[in-house]
């Protein structure tokens, strides 16, 4: 009997998944669920054929150095990949496949939500009555600006950015973004979406910022300090990508001078440390990664990583194997 090929699971997936990873692979889980540390990660590579990574793993150019020459495939839990050298991984000969689609939805929800809560002052009414400080109501408590007919600025309209954009149709706002490749116009017409050749220019317009683009070397500080200043002061911005994207402490700076008027973050530099200053301000919204937390979407995260494994192992790519963009 053919042998069963070894997968290494770093982190706790839905038990349904795990049951399948089990039967259909020799599997190693993480049963405590901690995270795992480089070493772990090292001996991970050089027991496994293949890697479930999560984003919480750094699988740099030294664990894929290390990892034995059985290691063929990275299939991550997960869209982003900004955690795995994907040029250490191809200079290997190592494939990697990530999950895309499942978690649109959610993600786009969460954004949604997000708009909603920071522009409605609802993380601030929350607080208050969780300590107790509600006195009753008064006509001009926690006012917050209404949503519908502002202006959303969408940087980076892929899967998610576009599922943004329909919801927030929903909700009467009108949508702009700006993208590397500009939208084909029946699209851009089905969303009534209107392109900004300049990210300054669209940044500068906006009332409300959402960005949906991934981390990569090219978008890494995409919204430096720069950009930021140039933010209206009333304005608002949501991150549910990554906190590189965003030099932090200009941002704080801003939110503490009111040069922005609130921002709601999914996602941080060096998370889960959160950066102190941010946990003062009123006028932010802190959430723990959780743009793809639903049942649905993290079986259908693991149901995709089965399958990538399943066709890499049968002798096919990868449904979604990643083809490492030059730059
Ligand atoms: C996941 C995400 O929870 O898929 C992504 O890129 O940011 C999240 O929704 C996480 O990455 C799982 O590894």
């Amino acid at each position: 009997m053919k042998k069963k090929a070894r997968i290494a699971v770093t982190r706790k997936l839905p038990a349904t998944v795990e049951t399948q990873l089990g039967i259909l692979f020799d599997s190693k889980f993480n049963l405590d669920d901690t995270p795992f540390s480089e070493s772990q990660l090292i001996r991970a590579v050089n027991w496994a054929d293949i890697l479930v990574p999560t984003v919480t793993d750094k699988v740099n150019a030294k664990v894929i150095n290390a990892a034995s020459p059985n290691l063929k495939l990275i299939a991550n839990f997960g869209v982003g990949v900004n955690h795995i050298d994907l040029e250490a991984a191809e200079a290997k000969g190592i494939q990697v496949s990530n999950t895309p689609d499942v978690l649109t939805e959610d993600t786009a929800d969460l954004a949604m939500a997000l708009i909603i809560m920071a522009s409605r002052r609802l993380g601030e009414g929350e607080r208050m009555v969780r300590a107790g400080n509600w006195t009753g109501w008064t006509p001009t408590q926690l006012m917050g600006n209404r949503v519908s007919g502002r202006n959303l600025g969408i940087i980076g309209m892929g899967r998610i950015g576009q599922a943004l954009a329909k919801r927030a149709r929903g909700f009467g706002m009108s949508i702009h973004y700006h993208n590397r490749k500009r939208l084909n116009l029946k699209i851009e017409r089905e969303l009534k979406a209107k392109h900004w050749e300049s990210l300054d220019g669209m940044i500068a317009n906006m009332e409300i910022i959402s960005i949906n683009t991934p981390l990569t070397p090219s978008t890494a500080n995409i919204l430096n300090a720069e950009r930021l200043k140039r933010m209206q002061p009333s304005s608002v911005l949501i991150n549910t990508s990554r906190g590189g994207l965003i030099d932090e402490e200009a941002l704080v700076e801003n939110l503490m001078k009111g040069q922005i008027g609130a921002a709601a973050l999914d996602v941080f530099d060096g998370e889960p440390h959160v950066n102190p200053k941010l946990m003062h301000l009123e006028n932010v919204v802190l959430l723990p990664h959780l743009g793809s937390a639903t049942i649905e979407g993290r079986v259908a995260m693991g149901d995709k990583v089965i399958l990538n494994a399943k066709r890499f192992i049968d002798g096919y790519p990868p449904p979604d194997k990643l083809i490492l963009e030059l730059p």
